[in-house]
């Protein structure tokens, strides 16, 4: 049976009404997204049409999830709000914290050992307040809600970017700030500007060596990492209905890595078969009664261009194998190419390490496809020349792979680690040997992220995106631009053989086994439970407050760092080692924006004080600023604060005394988390304006009384030589969200709120 079978009774019963209600007001037929999102008003039924791309609006989403890195903030936060209990069935999931270096049962108890702190943290504070919480290596967050928590046509938001893994299964599931979670959980409205829609039409039928995250690399290299912003991709046709829900979940996944607001998938047989194998055929059964609005409608879907505001076509029959990477997960590379493409650009083609896991690719059909593999290896005589790493997504996974065999498979290759049921390698839990020496070299893996530095800390690490299929043949072969395809490996006969077509099983035919899942269930009474933070602990400490705005206009305030390129949430606040800070603010504050490039003279954390003239890393700076009681600004180039939900990447320069954010454009979770920590995050009105800012420039707010929606802000930019340069800003914030700044924060306005 599945969990909160009552709530999701709720959501079905409540479709009928609300659906005709949509009908009514935006008269034309509607996509399956517009669907979902008109069911989860705030306010219950639709009475007005809202304009894709500028209406807020605010929505009632079904469930929270939360995972390990993010929820201590995201808890912290909420254990302001003045709340006994989460108004929506909400979880935990400890899997970032886990460590990747021995192997499973060895790095398991380390890890509990190392975050004991933290892990008994999150259990009380779930305890305490009704939140489900999956124990340490009960496996990774969105693998988890895929097989318990995930039904057709919710609404869900998580406290990590890849929460729209949920799409898999016909969700609007979506990456938020723990900010964001907060609202929620508080029983407060949650607010989205309602997304544009891109319909991606699959036609066709994969076969071969092509999978579903081919489908995702592609449209990544054709929307690249910024093409999905604002929107809603909504994958349909008969290739979508030919994709394992599992498969569907990859290609949501790692919608993330296209910026879009989240994807999704019409309710079809593939999303039957995945429920009722992980024991929710009473989710069936309520969705089968509303199976016509768990889709979109038949005139979208025929005519998309009428519909959606772009459309893509894919024919699965045609796509290739591809590899994405390095640095960066748009970068796409059919493997027919790789030859010419990584020698044209010098990348290492010897593969060290070749990873399966992370929560984009690590079912029970992604092990059995790559084991597949394996196994036809080790027939034909062939030993692999990487190292195979495996997390497996889930304690679900491991069990029944266990049971089926397929742990047995991948041990064949000697070298092979399996490692624990979490993130592991793929947020950069991974004490891989050798990796201070700082070698450049390559490894492939079949997770979502590849940007500098992630996996291993090596600044010179070439990370590639690929399926789990091609991460087993490149074990196998130790290349980069091997393709199974077309080439051929020498076997301990010395024969020339080539590697059989991957074949799995979407589901176990034995169904699913777990003997112990790893789920506490919270107290049912929680009132008597203390949560307690040492006030000693370097690991958490209890929020204060951010100052609220004076209501003065923001004068004199210095450049921290103007970054230039590529300046994800993981330049910004690095994940890896700092992970173990996530619950400090103070603490891991010390990351702050330590991988930006400065635009002046191209260093990392290395940015010039306008107090002294002294040069040193941009957190001690920001320090000395805070010190000198001198507000700083940070400025950006496109796509600022690229990647992860973190909210740190946006408390930490808030903590530091930074006031605004000014970039060339923003990605949409980092840019709504300023906006909750009660900053100023704010673009150009002309790009070019970036190139006018100055290292000793001195910053200047000139009418921020008159701050309100829809209108540019002034900001004069005093140079060193006493000229001044006055440019116009854009901004987003609506009214609520400029209240949100004059409070100092979203959760200091809702502290006021519930105690009125
Ligand atoms: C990631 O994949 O970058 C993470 C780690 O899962 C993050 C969340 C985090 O920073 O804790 C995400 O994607 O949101
Ligand atoms: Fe974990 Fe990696 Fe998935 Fe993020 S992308 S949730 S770090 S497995």
């Amino acid at each position: 049976m599945a969990f909160d079978i009552e709530m999701i009774k709720k959501v079905y019963a409540a479709y009928p009404e609300r659906i005709a209600a949509a009908r009514a007001t935006v008269n034309k037929p509607l996509t399956l997204a517009e669907k979902i999102l008109y069911t989860h008003l705030w306010k219950g039924s639709a009475s007005e049409a809202y304009t894709r791309g500028e209406s807020y609006v605010d929505f009632a989403p079904d469930r929270v999830a939360m995972q390990d890195a993010t929820a201590q903030m995201a808890l912290l936060q909420f254990m302001q709000a003045g709340k006994d209990k989460v108004a929506v069935p909400s979880t935990t999931h400890a899997d970032h914290l886990i460590q990747a270096r021995l192997g499973a049962s060895k790095d398991l108890q380390e890890g509990i050992n190392k975050n004991n702190e933290v892990f008994n943290f999150l259990s009380s504070v779930c305890d305490k307040y009704g939140i489900g919480f999956w124990k340490p290596g009960a496996g990774i967050i969105h693998q988890v809600v895929l097989e318990n928590y995930a039904f057709p046509g919710g609404l869900m938001i998580g406290t990590d970017s890849h929460t729209v893994n949920a799409g898999g299964l016909g969700m609007v599931a979506i990456g938020v700030g723990g900010a964001d979670a907060v609202d929620v959980m508080a029983d407060m409205a949650w607010e989205l500007k309602f997304p544009k829609l891109i319909g991606v039409k699959l036609t066709g039928k994969l076969s071969g060596w092509t999978a579903p995250k081919d489908v995702i690399l592609k449209l990544a290299g054709i929307l690249t990492v910024k093409g999905g912003t604002g929107c809603i991709v909504e994958y349909f046709g008969e290739g979508a209905v030919s994709l394992s829900a599992t498969g569907k979940g990859t290609i949501c996944n790692m919608g993330a890595e296209i910026g879009a607001t989240t994807s999704t998938f019409g309710y079809d047989d593939s999303m039957r078969r995945y429920l009722n194998a992980t024991d929710r055929a009473d989710v069936v059964v309520l969705a089968d009664k509303v199976a016509e609005h768990l889709t979109g409608d038949t005139e979208v879907y025929a005519n998309p261009e009428k519909y959606f505001d772009q459309v893509i076509e894919i024919n699965l029959s045609e796509l290739t194998p591809h590899i994405n990477g390095p640095f960066t997960p748009d970068l796409a590379t059919p493997v027919a190419e790789m030859k010419e493409k990584a020698a044209a650009n010098g990348w290492p083609i010897e593969v060290e390490w070749a990873l399966i896991g992370s929560c984009t690719n690590s079912s029970y059909e992604d092990l059995t496809r790559a084991a597949s593999i394996v196994e036809d290896a080790v027939n034909k005589g062939i030993q692999p020349k990487s190292i195979l790493g495996i997390n497996p997504g889930s304690e679900q996974v491991r069990f029944t792979a266990e049971r089926d065999g397929l742990i047995d498979t991948f041990n064949k290759f000697e070298s092979t680690k399996i490692f624990t049921n979490a993130c592991g390698p793929c947020i950069g839990q991974w004490a891989r040997p050798g990796a201070e020496k700082q070698e450049k070299n390559t490894i492939v893996h079949s997770f979502n992220r590849n940007f500098a530095k992630r996996a291993d800390g090596n600044p010179n690490t070439h990370a590639f995106v690929t399926s789990p299929e091609m991460v087993a043949a490149i074990a196998i072969s130790g290349r980069l631009d091997f393709n199974p395809i077309t080439d051929t490996l020498t076997n301990d006969k010395g024969e020339q053989v080539m590697l059989a077509e991957p074949t799995g099983s979407e589901l176990p035919s034995n169904g699913f086994a777990v003997e112990d899942n790893g789920y506490q269930a919270p107290a049912a009474d929680g009132s008597a439970i203390e949560v307690v933070v040492n006030p000693d602990s370097k690991r958490l400490q209890l929020l204060s407050p951010f100052a609220p705005w004076d209501g003065e206009n923001i004068l004199g305030a210095k450049l921290l760092i103007k970054a230039e390129g590529k300046c994800t949430t993981d330049h910004i606040s690095m994940a890896g080692p700092w992970l173990q800070y996530r619950g400090h603010l103070d603490n891991i504050s010390n990351n702050c924006l330590i991988g930006a490039v400065n635009a002046f003279g191209g260093a990392i954390n290395s940015v010039k004080s306008q107090l002294d003239g002294s040069v040193d890393e941009v957190p001690k700076v920001a320090r000395t600023y805070k010190a000198a009681g001198v507000l700083s600004v940070v400025v950006g180039d496109h796509n600022y604060g690229e990647g992860s939900s973190r909210e740190h990447a946006a408390m930490e320069p808030r903590h530091l005394g930074v006031c605004a954010v000014i970039v060339k454009s923003f990605a949409r979770i980092h840019e709504t988390n300023l906006k909750k920590q009660g900053m100023l995050g704010l673009t150009f009105s002309a790009e070019a304006d970036y190139n006018l800012v100055q290292e000793a420039d001195t910053f200047n707010f000139t009418d921020l009384a008159a701050f309100a929606p829809g209108k540019q802000l002034s900001l004069d930019l005093v140079h060193a030589d006493g000229s001044t340069d006055s440019i116009k800003l854009n901004h987003t914030y609506n009214t609520q969200q400029i209240e949100w700044f004059k409070a100092g924060s979203a959760l200091n306005l809702i502290k006021t709120q519930n105690a009125l």
